[in-house]
């Protein structure tokens, strides 16, 4: 209150009094510009904070259901007949969730129209919908409905892919199409929840289809045609912490389907609307924030599901995960329901398992039990310091820092009695910008003699989180644990001085 006064004053004074008394306001000006608290100068860009919450949510399911899933395709032509959507049983977001939740994922994101045009809502702008068809269970269909009302009971994050490509319209390619069905659909989907934290817009855009029955090859242009600023602001307008994936430009792919992100990933980027580029590394001076997720299956064939595939090994899950989450991406897990409109037993029961190793491997913290000390650390502000023992309070506004004359600077972490250790999270604080560019994990028994860790892995950038396995490897990380005393992070480069908000070790 009283800041804003003083600027007023100086405002007014500006056209009322002469230069030297203007000279005379300006320390007031200075000193709302100061920097009491002595919080580093971020290093550009920066997320936007629905990126932030966005990247927070680490882990989430993908769920390919709906047309395809009983015409055993992966891309319907947009042909189907809407009576070949015939669920055994009501489709159950519930139960999709539920075992989503159980094996640690804080969300999901629910395809409702997939290429083939076939929405799984009563949607105003199409025919070609489950309502339509005349299996009872179908009619009863409203997955977007039924998924964001599931998310919220279970208290999950939730979001809708919908597929900007429709094979079924007679309107693609054309602006009647992104006008009057796209965006439409897009402003129907924002209504099931204000709360939404994804919007997936596949980037597999125009080829030949149905087409309302003309077919043909209709190829749009992929920078201009979807409208993009016009789709985030209406969709914004309603669910402000949605980040649009995708053609959105808000989050870009990782580049490959295998679940992996690159050791040495930047979140900074150059290209808002084609985010493939550079997918899997990103720019180290990139101008645009825009952070990588990884899609991947949890099955050993396609999106949707198809009969007689089978579920990866919880080690090779496990293993994705330190190569997504652990490498500064997030990890969409897709798990395909089946023509019940359920998941299978099998996959139930991995993410059962999958929940139960992370608890194993990532559940016990050993970083808190630690005295934490610092090579060096920034002078404290007025009511803010950037103490070593930041990293272990488990808080998302504090840090540790250096002062601005170093970009380098340790963390010692000591424990009474020597202890097994496997894993070390990292985390920048990433809304001053992702900074580091390279760092060491070392290990000693005395405090004297220290041996470096994790192997061959590539040991650069941090970004929003980090995760080394000490053994070296990401396909077998849990065994030959390493026995230490004292347990060693320096930064040895960073673009500015580093802040690091969080470290865990395991
Ligand atoms: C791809 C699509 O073409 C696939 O069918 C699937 O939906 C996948 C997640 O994205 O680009």
């Amino acid at each position: 209150m009283k800041l804003h006064h003083t600027l007023l004053l100086s405002a007014a004074s500006f056209f009322t009094l002469n230069p030297a008394s203007v000279q005379a306001q300006l320390p007031l000006v200075n000193e709302v510009l100061s920097n009491p608290q002595n919080e580093p100068a971020p290093v550009h860009p920066v997320p936007a904070p629905r990126q932030l919450k966005w990247q927070e949510t680490e882990f989430y399911a993908f769920f390919h259901y709906g047309m395809n899933t009983y015409t055993n395709k992966e891309w319907g032509f947009g042909n189907e007949d809407v009576n070949m959507f015939a669920p055994t049983a009501k489709p159950d977001p519930m139960q999709w969730l539920t075992a989503a939740k159980s094996a640690g994922m804080k969300g999901g994101i629910a395809v409702v129209k997939h290429h083939d045009g076939f929405c799984l809502w009563d949607t105003e702008t199409t025919d070609h919908k489950c309502t339509s068809s005349n299996n009872e269970f179908a009619r009863q269909t409203n997955i977007p409905r039924d998924f964001a009302d599931a998310a919220k009971q279970l208290d999950l994050k939730y979001g809708f892919y919908i597929s900007p490509w429709d094979r079924n319209s007679a309107h693609y390619g054309t602006d009647t199409y992104v006008k009057d069905v796209f965006l439409r659909q897009c402003a129907e989907l924002a209504k099931y929840g204000t709360d939404q934290f994804e919007m997936w817009f596949d980037g597999a855009n125009g080829g030949d289809g149905y087409y309302g029955g003309k077919g043909g090859i209709r190829n749009i242009d992929r920078e201009t045609y979807y409208d993009v600023p016009n789709l985030r602001d209406t969709v914004h307008k309603v669910c402000p912490d949605c980040v649009l994936w995708g053609v959105g430009g808000e989050a870009r792919w990782i580049g490959n389907e295998e679940g992996y992100s690159g050791e040495t990933i930047w979140s900074p980027e150059n290209r808002g609307f084609a985010p493939e580029s550079n997918g899997t590394r990103g720019t180290i001076d990139g101008w645009f924030w825009l952070p990588g997720e990884s899609d991947a299956k949890i099955t050993n064939r396609g999106w949707f599901w198809h009969e007689g595939e089978s579920v990866l090994s919880c080690e090779r899950l496990f293993q994705m995960y330190l190569e997504t989450i652990g490498r500064n991406a997030t990890l969409i897990l897709n798990l395909p329901p089946d023509r019940s409109g359920s998941l299978p037993e099998a996959t139930v029961q991995r993410l059962n398992e999958l929940g139960a190793m992370l608890r194993t491997r990532l559940g016990n913290n050993l970083a808190p039990k630690a005295k934490v000390t610092a090579s060096e650390v920034r002078k404290a502000g007025k009511k803010r310091n950037f103490k070593a023992r930041n990293v272990i309070d488990g808080k998302k506004n504090t840090y540790w820092a250096t002062n601005d004359a170093y970009n380098n600077g340790s963390l010692t972490f000591t424990w009474r009695k020597p202890q097994a250790l496997r894993y070390v999270v990292l985390q920048e604080h990433i809304r001053l910008g992702q900074r580091v560019k390279s760092f060491v994990i070392e290990t000693s028994m005395d405090g004297k003699q220290w041996t470096r860790q994790g192997g061959e892995v590539k040991t650069t950038t941090i970004g929003y989180k980090r995760i080394i396995p000490l053994n070296g490897s990401t396909k077998n990380s849990y065994t030959d644990p390493v026995q230490a005393k004292y347990l060693r992070v320096t930064i040895t480069d960073s673009k500015a001085c580093p802040t690091i908000e969080n470290v865990e070790i395991y």
